[in-house]
């Protein structure tokens, strides 16, 4: 029974309002409860101190046991804390307290057990968990190391080749596996945790601190090797090389003198621009999941898809893959053959990467069904039009499916480009309709974003985003505009770096200093990828339309005319007649790069990089600016989840506007001139500022 008055034993947690103590008997429960996630805030270190010290000197007491209150142990130390100097007791005191106390002090773990918390637990004389619990280290996902022990402590328990690849990984593992590398001593079946772990703490002959036990031996082979895979997949990234150094010394150093280094690497990273830079992407995508008002999102359990091509099959195999029955649609028989084959390609790659919700990537398949006709729909819960990218096609579709689907069904299209709220109003039901804008390859890329009609009703939109978690996506809503948060910003910087092309700057030259700068491949080396002649087909569309004062360059259209458009005819900006690889530099888009420069009449000039860069910035932030100042994004963060998520910039920088938020103002405001300069006519100036202090929040 337990005793919740446990005056008898002046409970010195009384104070706390994160820590508490609940005596069962000759046992103390300290019970940390600090939603959500029960992150280890300074008041939960204060609290667990003196609940540890409590229950050191307590006599009645035999034994401490560490639970966490609400739906998980704890989720690490708490990220918020991060941007402050620390304040004591720092989490290495109050572990230091759990080893010097004389009693048996057990961790009782369900949830997830991460970071901090993983090392609080570690610093236990033994681990009891829920068989669904997880645990992991993953300091790394945040630019920094283990700060509390645990590149010491995990080693002394797993050995150091699995303390590398864990601790250099970030990977969360159940408990099971867990139970297996020695981590969690006891799994708890059949009953409640809190009466599994009293059971099992009654059976512990004392203190085992881990801290002093041995590293287990194992081979210089095995070591090198976890080695060597950990700074291969780090890419260079200084929190993983720290990581290695930090876990190999707790076989070569005492372990005082290792846990001091351990912390100093930590604070060091902590303060790191990596580690504000994925901080703030980790609290980006917590906030892009959430909508304002609480309207409730529609079930969905089964989703109807018009469309078997590139797009259409790969939202039929991660709807699949997550466990959604679909019907998959197209009028044209071979095509939707051709569907299938992709379907089944994507699922098998989902399965390799460990991306499926249900067992296999056969039971994925088995949750999809093939029709030649719109008709079959009836009865779907949300229905993704994926057809060819035409406001005629698009349009006719939208209608059909208006008439043929239930009323309450959620209608989307897939557009790229065409006006969501034009193809609404062809529907006559335009609250039922919403975008779901996917990125190629889809069951590759993470980004979707969720369009808002001007007329889509919040249960839709709700709906939306939803299902985007459902399906392992991660939400941005957008509004309606050309190209909405994404695609809008990418033309700007495209056309920037196009400007350069006729001011002496050549394709190499700008893919070269756009991977530095942080996006995965440089713009003309991704045409080349995706193909030319979508964008080529684009200008002709819109050049009747084109005001002749824009600034508009030529060069892409003389390299279609080539019949180069790109990797699937062999060339394009670069020539790929040596193989798949990277493509070379081709003279004659060399020459005629410059041939067209010359036409122009530009002044020419031999760019630094910086200059590059901040061409490139200064027009990624501005129309950043305009498009939280129309209400397009809604936050400058969600628009560098856009970035990273969706146009290969890297997280580890944290988006072109966080960038731009380490730089001075009068730096971008500079970087922001010198791009509506080169841009010329219809250069728009954004609110910059409101931007930045969006971002400061
Ligand atoms: N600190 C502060 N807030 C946190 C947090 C944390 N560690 N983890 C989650 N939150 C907030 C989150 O912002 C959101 O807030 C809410 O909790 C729910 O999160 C010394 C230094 C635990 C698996 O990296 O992986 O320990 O938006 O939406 O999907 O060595 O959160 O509602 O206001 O993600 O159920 C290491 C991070 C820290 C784990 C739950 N720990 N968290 O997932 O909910 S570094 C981590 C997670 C460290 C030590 C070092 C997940 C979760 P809000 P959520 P969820």
């Amino acid at each position: 029974m337990i005793d919740k008055n446990p005056s008898q034993h002046q409970d010195p947690t009384a104070k706390s309002s994160v820590v508490r103590l609940e005596i069962d008997g000759d046992l103390a429960f300290i019970v940390i409860d600090n939603p959500p996630v029960n992150a280890s805030s300074v008041a939960v270190r204060s609290g667990l101190l003196e609940a540890i010290q409590h229950v050191s000197a307590a006599p009645g007491i035999k034994a401490g046991i560490i639970i966490g209150a609400g739906s998980t142990f704890v989720a690490g130390a708490d990220i918020k804390e991060f941007g402050r100097p620390p304040a004591p007791p720092e989490l290495p005191t109050v572990l230091a307290a759990i080893e010097a106390c004389p009693k048996s002090v057990a961790a009782a773990i369900h949830g997830a057990a991460l970071g901090g918390g993983l090392e609080l637990a570690l610093a236990c004389d033994a681990r009891i968990a829920l068989a669904d619990t997880i645990v992991g280290l993953p300091e790394v996902t945040l630019g920094i190391i283990p700060g509390a022990g645990g590149t010491q402590r995990l080693p002394r328990l797993t050995g150091i080749a699995t303390a590398l690849d864990l601790v250099t990984s970030g990977r969360r593992i159940g408990a099971r596996e867990a139970a297996k590398l020695g981590i969690i001593d006891h799994v708890v079946d059949g009953k409640s945790l809190h009466d599994g772990a009293a059971e099992f703490v009654r059976t512990l002959p004392g203190k085992r601190i881990v801290a002093d036990l041995v590293v287990p031996p194992e081979t210089d082979e095995a070591i090198a090797q976890a080695e060597q895979s950990a700074l291969k997949s780090g890419r260079g990234r200084e929190a993983v090389s720290e990581a290695v150094k930090a876990v190999k010394s707790a076989a070569t150093l005492p372990v005082r003198e290792a846990l001091a280094q351990e912390r100093a690497a930590f604070q060091q990273l902590r303060d790191s621009e990596e580690a504000a830079a994925l901080r703030y992407n980790f609290f980006a995508e917590r906030q892009a999941g959430k909508l304002d008002g609480n309207a409730k999102p529609l079930p969905v359990k089964t989703v109807g898809i018009v469309g078997a091509g590139t797009m259409g099959a790969g939202i039929a195999a991660v709807c699949a893959a997550a466990g959604l029955d679909v019907i998959l649609v197209d009028a044209n028989a071979a095509a939707l053959e051709a569907g299938k084959g992709r379907v089944s390609t994507a699922l098998t790659d989902l399965h390799r990467v460990g991306k499926l919700k249900v067992p296999s990537a056969e039971d994925a398949a088995a949750h999809v069904t093939y029709a030649g006709d719109i008709a079959a729909l009836t009865g779907v819960d949300l229905v993704i039009e994926a057809v060819f990218e035409d406001l005629r096609i698009k349009t006719d579709v939208l209608e059909r499916l208006a008439a043929t689907v239930r009323a309450d069904a959620v209608i989307a299209t897939n557009t790229s480009y065409l006006d969501l709220d034009q193809l609404a109003e062809a529907t006559s039901r335009p609250h039922d309709v919403i975008g779901l804008h996917f990125f190629a390859p889809v069951h590759r890329m993470r980004l979707l974003e969720v369009v808002r009609g001007a007329k889509s009703d919040p249960a839709a939109l709700a709906t939306g985003v939803s299902l985007a978690k459902t399906i392992g996506k991660l939400p941005v809503v957008a509004g309606v505009c050309e190209g909405f948060i994404g695609n809008r910003i990418y033309a700007k910087y495209r056309a920037q770096c196009e400007y350069m092309l006729e001011e002496g700057a050549l394709p190499q030259d700008l893919d070269a200093v756009m991977e530095d700068f942080g996006f995965a491949m440089g713009p003309f080396a991704v045409s080349d990828l995706s193909g030319l002649d979508i964008a080529w087909a684009t200008r002709k569309r819109k050049a009747a339309s084109r005001d002749p004062r824009e600034r508009y360059v030529g060069i892409a259209d003389r390299i279609c005319e080539m019949g180069r458009l790109g990797r699937k005819t062999g060339a394009g900006w670069y020539d790929y007649s040596a193989g798949s690889g990277r493509g070379a530099v081709d003279p004659i888009v060399t020459e005629l790069v410059r041939a067209e420069a010359r036409k122009q009449g530009r002044p020419q000039k031999i760019f630094a990089k910086a200059e590059m860069q901040g061409r490139v910035l200064g027009a990624i932030v501005n129309e950043a600016a305009l498009l939280l100042g129309e209400g397009i994004a809604r936050s400058a963060a969600e628009i560098d989840l856009v970035l990273v998520n969706g146009f290969g910039f890297s997280k580890f920088r944290g988006g072109p506007v966080f960038q731009a938020s380490r730089k001075t103002s009068s730096e971008i405001d500079a970087m922001v001139d010198a791009a509506g300069q080169a841009t010329g006519f219809g250069f728009r100036r954004g609110d910059v500022a409101a931007l930045l202090a969006d971002i400061a929040g």
